[in-house]
C-alpha cells in the first residue's frame, strides 16, 4: 500500500465546552484536519492544533509532510516518521514540525489499523479497551468558588470520577486554597481531583500552596513550575506527597528523558501533537514504564483513549471536549471509562456537518 497525498482543511470552532453551563465562553478554537490517502482507497484521519494565528503555516507544514510521506508504505508507520523527521530535522522538533508531523502519524497508524481491521489500541498493544477518564476544562480558573460549587457536584451527577480544575491566578495563598476546600466539599472524599497550575507558580509557592491543598488529597497537582525547570519541579516533587504531573508543553521524546532521570514528576503527561504523533508516544511511555511512572494523555479525548488503554501504565484520559463535534461519532463514557470505540483504526471520521459550518478557506 502507498501513500497518495492528502486533504488538509482549517476549521475554526467557537471555543466552548459542553462540560461548562451558564458562563459565557467568547471566542475560536483553530484545528487543522488531514486525510491522508492510499492506492488502496483506505484513507486515514489526523488532527493538529496550537497554531492559534499561525493555524495557516500549520496546515502548509501538514500538507508539505504529506508530500514527503507519498509513496511510503503506511503500515509502516516507524518508516514514515522517520523519514519525515530526518528530512525536517533542523526544524524541530520544538514548534510546528512536531505539531505536523503528529497529524500524518496519526493518520497512518488509523491507516494501518484499517487495512488490518483491528483499533489503534489493538496495535499499539491492546492492553485493555477502556480506561478512567476525568473531566476537564470545566472548573477553569477564571470560575470563581461560587460557580465551583455548583459544577463540581453537576460533573459528578454526569457520572464523572475524576474531574480537573485549576489555581495559579488568585491573590492570595488562602485564595488559592479556598478553591480547593469548595470543590472538595462539593464532590465529597471519593472523587479524584486534580489540579493544573500551567507554569504560573514558582518552586516556593508550589510547595507553599501544595502543602496548604495536602489535607484535600489532590489525585495530582499539575506544571506547577516553568515547563524545563526539571529541577525545580523535582524539589517540589520531593516536599510534596500529592503526586506531581507534568509534560504536556514538552517536545519530542529526548526531554521525558530528562524530567523522569530528575525524578520531577510522578505522573508523565504526554501531549500526543507535541511529541510527535503516536510513534514517539510509544518510546515515552515505555521511558515511564521503565521509571515506573504513570502516563496520563492531554486533549484529544477521541485519540488518546486509545494510547492510554493501550498500556500498561496508562492512568486516566482528560476528557477535554473541545475536538468532539470534529467528529462522526467519538468514545463513548461508561461508568466513569471511557471506551476504545469498537471500529477499526482510531473509529473516526470527520463530520461533513462540522466541515461545512466550521471550515475556514
Ligand atoms: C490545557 C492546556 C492547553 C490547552 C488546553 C488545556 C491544560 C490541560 O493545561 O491540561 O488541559
Ligand atoms: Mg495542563
Amino acid at each position: 500500500m502507498r501513500i497518495t497525498g492528502g486533504t488538509t482543511r482549517v476549521l475554526q470552532t467557537p471555543a466552548d465546552n459542553p462540560l461548562v453551563v451558564g458562563i459565557d465562553q467568547p471566542g475560536t478554537r483553530e484545528f487543522v484536519t488531514l486525510e491522508l490517502h492510499t492506492d488502496e482507497g483506505i484513507s486515514g484521519v489526523g488532527l493538529t492544533f496550537f497554531g492559534g494565528p499561525l493555524v495557516h503555516a500549520l496546515r502548509r507544514a501538514v500538507d508539505d509532510l504529506v508530500v514527503l510521506a507519498t509513496g511510503e508504505d503506511p503500515m509502516n508507520p516507524e518508516a514514515v516518521w522517520g523519514k519525515l523527521m530526518d528530512a525536517c530535522a533542523s526544524a524541530g522538533p520544538e514548534g510546528i514540525l512536531s505539531l505536523g508531523l503528529a497529524a500524518v502519524d496519526m493518520a497512518v497508524w488509523d491507516i494501518k489499523g484499517k487495512a488490518l481491521d483491528q483499533t489503534v489500541c489493538s496495535l499499539l498493544g491492546g492492553y485493555r479497551d477502556r480506561a478512567p477518564t476525568y473531566a476537564s476544562g470545566a472548573l477553569m480558573r477564571p470560575m470563581g468558588v461560587e460557580y465551583l460549587a455548583e459544577a463540581g457536584p453537576r460533573l459528578v451527577e454526569q457520572g464523572f470520577r475524576q474531574m480537573k480544575t485549576q489555581m495559579g491566578a488568585e491573590p492570595t495563598a488562602a485564595r488559592e486554597v479556598a478553591r480547593i476546600r469548595t470543590l472538595r466539599e462539593g464532590i465529597g472524599p471519593d472523587i479524584d481531583l486534580m489540579c493544573d497550575i500551567n507554569q504560573l507558580w514558582n518552586v516556593n509557592q508550589a510547595i507553599q500552596i501544595g502543602t496548604m491543598v495536602e489535607e484535600y488529597n489532590l489525585f495530582w497537582l499539575e506544571d506547577v513550575v516553568a515547563r524545563d525547570d526539571y529541577q525545580g519541579l523535582a524539589r517540589v516533587a520531593d516536599a510534596l506527597v500529592t503526586p506531581i504531573a507534568a509534560g504536556e508543553y514538552v517536545y519530542g521524546i529526548r526531554s521525558f528523558r530528562h524530567m523522569v532521570e530528575q525524578r520531577s514528576v510522578d505522573i508523565v503527561m504526554v501531549d500526543l501533537l507535541r511529541a510527535g504523533g503516536i510513534t514517539p508516544f510509544r518510546k515515552i511511555a515505555g521511558m515511564a514504564e521503565a521509571f515506573n511512572l504513570p502516563v496520563v494523555s492531554h486533549l484529544i479525548p477521541e485519540v488518546q483513549t486509545h494510547t492510554i488503554a493501550a498500556i500498561p501504565n496508562g492512568l486516566t484520559v482528560e476528557y477535554m471536549p473541545w475536538t468532539l463535534r470534529l467528529f462522526d461519532e467519538t468514545p463513548d463514557i461508561v461508568d466513569g471509562e471511557i471506551l476504545v470505540p469498537d471500529r477499526p483504526g482510531l473509529g473516526l471520521s470527520f463530520s461533513q456537518d462540522a466541515i461545512a459550518q466550521y471550515g475556514v478557506a
